[in-house]
């Protein structure tokens, strides 16, 4: 069958990727629905030779509307995705406003795609940091057990948007021409306090709680734990944002609950959907943000067991944070609804 799709924030970095993937990807759509902020609306955009023109998303946009994609921030997602429901639609929701809704499904699809069954109208695409790591977890956590995580992040600047990435490359063009950087958005667009971000690193990925990690490490924290399904397992998280466009990285210490052996930890990753070994330290071959800018998979590297606990791994896994982390895993999600209906 053929569906009615709706494409919520369909100018922003996210939106742009999500229709590169649907039609690489030759999405069974019948009717294409461009929708975004009203600040966008009458945008021209072509998809598969086609142009449309961009509008902005009301409660009665989804009228008809079978798959809605959600990709311009919480606020919308909030406002919108109850109308979408009330009209019939599964919305896929990239933003944080449902994740930890008890009635949400919160899915990767390598780890827990049988969660999107259980939906009831609503499924949630977790943070782009959280996506890569779970994926890159999961067979160890299906072999051997997981107890501990304490990941470190370096996150791309187009995680924060794409004015975030013209920021970068501003400050970096004045920074090289003997000028003081003007910080404009970067950590956070609604905060006062801005920081330069060109050859900088900035431990502030969205705003502080009250127990002191940014928003950007609860995510990782809460996600996880829901998408494992494992209340049990300690995870801790350090984010950090650092001058690069495309492709979050993250050095991963994890404790298994059983011996391993390192090889076969190798095997078992290479062997995973998903997933690229890139282990290679002879041949100084690792995961670097730059080759996997613009693709799907998760690459993982570094593989190599703790000094100080032998039944602990370090690792560094690397992924594209709009596509992976953002567009693609939502797609995917799209494509198993869609493959599942009559
Ligand atoms: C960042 N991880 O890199 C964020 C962007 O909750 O979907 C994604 C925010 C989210 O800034």
């Amino acid at each position: 069958p053929l569906f009615n799709v709706a494409v919520v924030g369909a100018t922003g970095a996210v939106g742009e990727q999500i229709l590169k993937q649907l039609a690489e990807r030759n999405f069974p759509i019948a009717k294409l629905k461009l929708l975004s902020s009203a600040r966008s609306a009458g945008t021209k955009i072509a998809f598969r030779g086609e142009s449309y023109t961009v509008e902005e998303a009301k409660p009665e946009s989804f009228e008809g509307v079978q798959i809605a994609l959600f990709s311009a921030g919480g606020d919308v997602s909030k406002a919108l995705i109850p109308h979408a429901v009330r009209h019939g639609a599964v919305c896929i929701d990239n933003t944080n406003a449902y994740r930890m809704d008890p009635e949400t499904p919160l899915v990767v699809p390598e780890v827990n795609i049988d969660m999107v069954s259980e939906h009831k109208g609503i499924i949630a695409n977790p943070n782009c940091s959280t996506i890569q790591m779970v994926a890159a977890l999961k067979p160890l956590y299906d072999r051997y057990g997981i107890s501990r995580i304490i990941v470190s992040t370096y996150q791309a600047v187009s995680g924060a948007g794409a004015r975030a990435i013209d920021e970068m490359l501003r400050q970096s063009g004045e920074v090289l021409a003997g000028n003081d950087p003007k910080p404009d958005i970067l950590p956070v667009g609604s905060l006062p306090v801005k920081h330069q971000i060109a050859f900088n690193a900035i431990p502030q990925i969205d705003k502080f709680q009250d127990n002191g990690f940014t928003l950007e490490e609860m995510k990782m924290i809460r996600e996880t734990k829901k998408i494992m399904n494992d209340e049990s397992l300690e995870v801790t998280a350090t984010c950090v944002r650092i001058p690069v466009v495309y492709g979050h990285s993250e050095s991963v210490y994890v404790e298994l609950k059983q011996d391993f052996d390192v090889a076969e930890i190798k095997s078992l990753l290479s062997d995973s959907p998903g997933l690229v070994l890139v282990d290679d330290p002879e041949n100084q071959r690792y995961p670097l943000a730059t080759e996997a800018a613009g693709k799907n998979e998760v690459f993982v590297g570094r593989v190599r067991r703790d000094l100080s606990n032998p039944r602990a791994l370090n690792l560094w896994i690397v992924s594209d944070n709009l596509l992976k982390g953002a567009a693609w895993n939502a797609v995917q999600i799209a494509e198993h609804i869609a493959q599942r209906q009559p």
